[in-house]
Parts: C-alpha cells; structure tokens; sequence
C-alpha cells in the first residue's frame, strides 16, 4: 500500500495473512518516516459507561440513586446521578450541567467516611495508556479531599472546595501509564472534609489503548507498521505530510485486533518525499 488518497491496505498479521486487499507500486526511496503516538484524534473508551450516561435518571429532583451501574463498583449504598438542568433557586446554584452528555455521577461520602467509586478494565502489561476524566466540586459545599488512582498508584490528590460556586467548575485531568497487569483499576475516592454528606462530581472518564507504532523489515518493496492488537479493539493507521499542519488521512481500511503483531506493508509514494504515521483506535 501507498500513502495517498483512496488506497486500499494490505493488512497482515503475524501468521502472514492477507486480509485485505493490496495495491504494490514500485519502491523508492523514502527520506523520512516518522512514527507519532496517537494520543490525539479518535478514541476508543475501554470503560463502560465512562459518561454516566446510563440509567437513564428521570426523577424530578434531577438526582437519581440507582444500584445498578456495573461494571462501575462503589462502597457507598448507591451511585448518585446528576441530570442535565438541575437548579436550586433558593441558594441560587444552577443550573448545573454535565461535562459530558446529559448526566454525571457524585461521588457521594457520609458524613467524613470516604467514598469509592471504580471500574476495572482490561489492559494488556507493557501496553501504553491515556486516561482523563473531568470533575468539579459540588457547588456551595465545604471541601473534600479527592483521590485518584491507578490501581494503587495515585495521579491526583485535591482538595476540591465548592464553597464560592454557584455553578459546576469541571476541570479535565489528563495522564498515561504503561499497565503492569491484564487487569486495571481506576478508582475515584472522596471524604467529605466537613461532613456535609456530598462529593465531587465527575465525567466523561475516559481509558484508550496507546498503541506504539513500530516500523520494521524495511526493505523492497517497502517497509512494514507494526503494533501489538488487542482483541475487541479497532484501529486505524493514518498519515500526514506536514508535522504540524494539515489533517490526518486514513490509510488502508480499520484493522480489527487479534491479540497478535498487526502489520501494515507500505510502499513509498514517489510524489511524497515525507510522511508521518501514527494509529489510532476507535471504530
Ligand atoms: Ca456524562
């Protein structure tokens, strides 16, 4: 396959199994390949209802308690839900709306016992990932102490104090890790500093496969992409002719992972003397 527009992939694994169809042209010499992770673009969120999206919440006061939101886990009695609206004229709070979609969760503390809330998602060891969320403070409400980690690591430690708001303040937090196990666990913890019985809000909590790009067997007719699969996710291998500038073209059609080595066989294109490569999942 060439890099340009409309060309079909030809997409192999380890085994050398031609999935897709193939369009060689002749090889020339190519004075710059660069690979670039494909933390930006498309993503696919390997958590499960990473936005609270579901239940649906439709009781009137916009705040719902539903038990049921595996696989998110929690060691308070419920997970309380906030819809999209919700307004208190009396204390002038409102209304609030959700980071992300129509609803978010408040990690809901009683009294001064700590509340957790997590999910665990299936990661591969060695594998590169990006996870981000947003949160705010409950606006009008005392501060608490805000901790999340990563299995037992912890990437954020806040006092988040919602005493000033009289609106949702949502801040995103960004950070990768290299999983050391085929299973991780990202929780989100919350006391309540005052007892005041309410929490930080959060949403739109996303975990993405990274995966690295490697380029290998270089030679004619070209050179192959490679990266490690994983089952159940979709990638897309994608270039640009411009580091900086320009938008990313798909190259080839989704590969689907198998749990084995992809590899993309690219041939140079003699009208491009430079192209820049990354892959990215999502469907
Ligand atoms: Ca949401």
């Amino acid at each position: 396959m060439k890099y340009g527009p409309n060309e079909p992939a030809t997409v192999m694994t380890e085994k050398s199994d031609i999935i897709h169809g193939h369009n060689f042209v002749q090889m020339l010499f190519l004075s710059a390949v660069l690979l670039i992770p494909g933390l930006q673009g498309r993503a696919q969120n390997l958590l499960v209802n990473g936005s609270f999206e579901t239940p649906y919440v439709t009781t009137p006061t916009k705040v719902g308690y539903p038990t049921a939101l595996w696989p998110w886990q929690t060691t308070a009695t419920n997970f309380e839900i906030w819809t999209n609206g919700w307004y208190n004229p009396h204390t002038g709070v409102g209304p609030l709306f959700s980071a992300d979609g129509g609803q978010n969760l408040e990690i809901i503390s009683s009294g001064c016992t700590n509340a957790t809330v997590w999910q665990t998602a299936p990661t591969v060891a060695g594998e590169r990932y990006a996870f981000s969320f947003y949160f705010t403070p409950r606006p009008t409400v005392p501060p608490d102490s805000f901790v999340v980690s990563i299995n037992s690591n912890i990437v954020l430690s806040v006092v988040d104090d919602g005493t000033a708001l009289t609106n949702f303040d949502w801040q995103r937090f960004t950070t990768d890790f290299v999983a050391d196990g085929n299973l991780t666990a990202l929780s989100f913890s919350d006391t309540s500093l005052g007892n005041a019985g309410a929490g930080t809000h959060i949403d739109g909590v996303v975990l993405e496969h990274v995966p690295s790009l490697t380029l290998q067997g270089a030679g004619s007719p070209g050179f192959n992409l490679c990266w490690l699969g994983v089952s159940n996710e979709t990638y897309q291998l994608q270039f640009r002719t411009n580091l900086t500038a320009g938008a990313w073209t798909n190259l080839g059609s989704p590969v689907i992972g198998d749990d084995n080595t992809n590899s993309i066989l690219v041939t140079p294109n003699p009208d491009v003397p430079r192209a820049y490569f990354r892959i990215v999942t999502g469907p």
